[in-house]
């Protein structure tokens, strides 16, 4: 593993299941408490703000609760330590990598903790509630909505990550069922020029055919296992 100077890491809420958020699609997941349709697309916000808001107040609100574990520990050293260029991106609106230790992260569908202004378009950061329609703080309207990519709106900094993809020797993907796209897609990006491609994840997944290895079991134990092999310590 240590031959590999060019690495693009994708993660999914798998990586932070030990950490006790809910992931989507596992039982009593959060897509089963709630119909997507209703809780992140554009049309359920204007359908229903209060629910949308309410949705997004209470995990950002369970983000006390909740710490990094060993998983994103073992990227936040690999990014410390790995001489080659890294780039994490991660599918998660959550702020476990971060305080895991990753200082370098990018978060393709946003992020609880940002509000995003829908009159003056700015970003600001946001760590309370958004259901008392509180002022944007640059344009004061009460015009706030969650700083996250919604079904049908295009998720962030495609073109950095394409190019990343283009570019990687190795592309691995950690805790995410493939489910959504354009993530889903990454894996046969990267195949396609040439990257050898590796899956972490829990279960086989979507998208395990389309890499050259898929190993089963938890993030816990797998990311810091394969980090230890990347730094060829
Ligand atoms: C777009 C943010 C275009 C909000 C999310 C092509 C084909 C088909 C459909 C489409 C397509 N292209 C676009 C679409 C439509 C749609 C889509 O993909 N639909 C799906 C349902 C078919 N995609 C979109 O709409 C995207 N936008 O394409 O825009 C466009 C073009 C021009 C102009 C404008 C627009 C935007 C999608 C983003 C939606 N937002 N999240 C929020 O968080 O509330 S999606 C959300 O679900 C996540 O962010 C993530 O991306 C996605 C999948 O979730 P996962 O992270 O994978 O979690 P999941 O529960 O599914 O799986 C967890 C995995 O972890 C499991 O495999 C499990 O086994 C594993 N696991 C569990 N525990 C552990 C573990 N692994 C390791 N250790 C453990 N302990």
């Amino acid at each position: 593993m240590a031959e590999f100077k060019r690495i693009v890491i994708l993660t999914g809420a798998g990586i932070s299941a030990e950490s006790g958020i809910d992931t989507f699609r596992s039982a009593g997941g959060l897509w089963e408490q709630h119909r997507v349709e209703d809780v992140a697309t554009p049309e359920g916000f204007a359908r229903n703000p209060n629910l949308v808001l309410n949705f997004y107040d209470m995990r950002r609100a369970a983000l006390g609760n909740v710490a990094p574990n060993p998983a994103h520990e073992a990227l936040a050293r690999l990014e410390r330590e790995f001489s080659g260029e890294l780039l994490l991106v991660t599918q998660n609106v959550d702020d476990l990598h971060e305080r895991g230790g990753s200082a370098r992260v990018l978060h393709m569908h946003g992020e609880l903790k940002s509000a995003l202004c829908t009159s003056c378009e700015t970003r600001s950061p946001w760590l309370t509630t958004m259901i008392e329609r509180p002022p944007c703080p640059v344009c004061r309207a009460p015009t706030l909505r969650p700083d996250v990519v919604w079904f049908g709106e295009m998720p962030y900094q495609m073109g950095r990550i394409y190019h990343a993809l283009e570019t990687c020797e190795l592309f691995v993907s950690i805790g995410t069922s493939g489910a959504v796209y354009p993530a889903a897609g990454f894996v046969q990006e990267a195949r396609a020029n040439g990257a050898q491609c590796l899956e972490l994840n829990l279960e086989r997944s979507e998208g395990s055919r389309f890499f050259h290895e898929s190993r089963l079991g938890p993030a816990s134990v797998l990311v810091p296992e394969w980090v230890e092999d990347v730094l060829g310590c």
